[in-house]
């Protein structure tokens, strides 16, 4: 034993390494789970004890000076830069930092935006996480209204007399807006809206929304068909079609769905509009006088319209994009399609 333990000292003393790979060879030879040391080790315990000492000492000696070996040989590899000298061309060129892009739910709600504040309308934004009053009470939805339910709603604080929740829709934004603004009022609100919903193609529990009131004296019906066309000939097109069909909402009074023709078959009828040639962009009506009331309007004085959109809706029906989750996974090939959208 005494001969090998001298024997592996010396080719230790001796050890010379060029390469990282070729460091880690000799320390899994000498110092590995089957190394030759960690064996010299193992066969230490067989060893008369009155040689144990001498043995030992020696064995100490040998595994100190192979880990500082070993050490040594990876300090100067390193500093010397011959692992990565061997790999690295100078001429190679550069890797390109990747530019990031805007967003196109993004781009859809700064387009919308845009229409609307050419059309005189402030922008308003305001609490994500809200109280029941302003996303529900205010708005007149009955207090067993479906869309209170724990299956559509996120509580913050389920239980409470007044409890937190994440907001439904954006139209708590427009109920602050006509608690605090001076009328008349015209204002668009966009903004990241929840639904407890299981998320698929067509359906997401977080997205987005933009919902626009107007109040004023004398608004009438035909104000909120003539904003709506003007809107979606700028979104979609000057040649663009709307057509109203009837529908329900609790804020609003009549209430209508709108559609436009589609901008892929021009009403001849493809897969995207599924035959009928007209796509749903969003849901309008007039301001129901208990909502206007419920935020100390004037309902004998003051009339108005609400309209309500879901951007990634726009947005797909736009750029023809055919499934949500598109949206929400920032694949860099898909984000990038929309590069050329931004509008300066
Ligand atoms: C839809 C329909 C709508 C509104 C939103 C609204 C807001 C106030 C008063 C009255 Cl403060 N109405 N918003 C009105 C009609 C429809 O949204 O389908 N949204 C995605």
């Amino acid at each position: 034993m005494k001969e090998e333990i001298e024997q592996i000292l010396a080719e230790v003393r001796d050890l010379k390494c060029k390469t990282e790979k070729d460091i880690e060879d000799a320390r899994v030879r000498l110092l590995g789970k089957k190394g030759e040391i960690t064996k010299l080790f193992e066969e230490f315990r067989t060893v008369a004890p009155e040689l144990k000492k001498e043995f030992g000492q020696k064995l100490n000696v040998l595994k100190k000076e192979a880990v500082a070996k070993i050490e040594e040989l990876k300090a100067n590899v390193e500093s010397s830069g011959a692992s990565s000298a061997d790999s690295f061309d100078a001429t190679m060129p550069g890797d390109m930092m990747e530019l990031g892009s805007r967003h196109p739910v993004s781009i859809a709600r700064q387009q919308i935006v845009n229409i609307f504040r050419k059309f005189g309308y402030d922008v308003a934004e305001g609490p994500e996480v809200e109280d029941d009053y302003h996303v529900f009470e205010a708005l007149n939805f009955p207090p067993n209204h479906p869309a209170r339910d724990m299956q559509d709603t996120f509580f913050v604080s389920a239980g409470h007399p007044n409890p937190l929740l994440l907001r439904t829709h954006t139209s708590s934004v427009q109920v602050r807006a006509m608690e605090k603004m001076k009328l008349p009022i015209r204002v668009i609100c966009p903004g990241r809206v929840f639904r407890n919903e299981a998320i698929s193609a067509r359906a997401h529990c977080i997205f987005h929304q933009v919902e626009g009131l107007y109040i004023d004296e004398n608004v009438t019906f035909a104000d909120l068909k003539q904003a709506i066309l003007l809107f979606a000939r700028e979104m979609f097109g000057p040649d663009t079609q709307i057509r109203m069909r009837p529908s329900y909402f609790p804020f609003t009074e009549p209430s209508a769905e709108v559609d436009v023709s589609c901008n892929i078959c021009h009403g001849k009828g493809c897969n995207i509009c599924k035959g009928t040639g007209w796509l749903e962009i969003l849901g309008c009506g007039m301001v129901d006088p208990n909502v206007l009331e419920a935020s100390g309007i004037d309902s004998k004085k003051y009339s108005g319209f609400a309209f309500g959109m879901g951007i990634e809706r726009i947005a797909m029906l736009k750029w023809q994009v055919n499934d949500l989750r598109h949206y929400f996974e920032n694949d860099m090939r898909f984000l990038k399609e929309f590069s050329s959208c931004v509008e300066v």
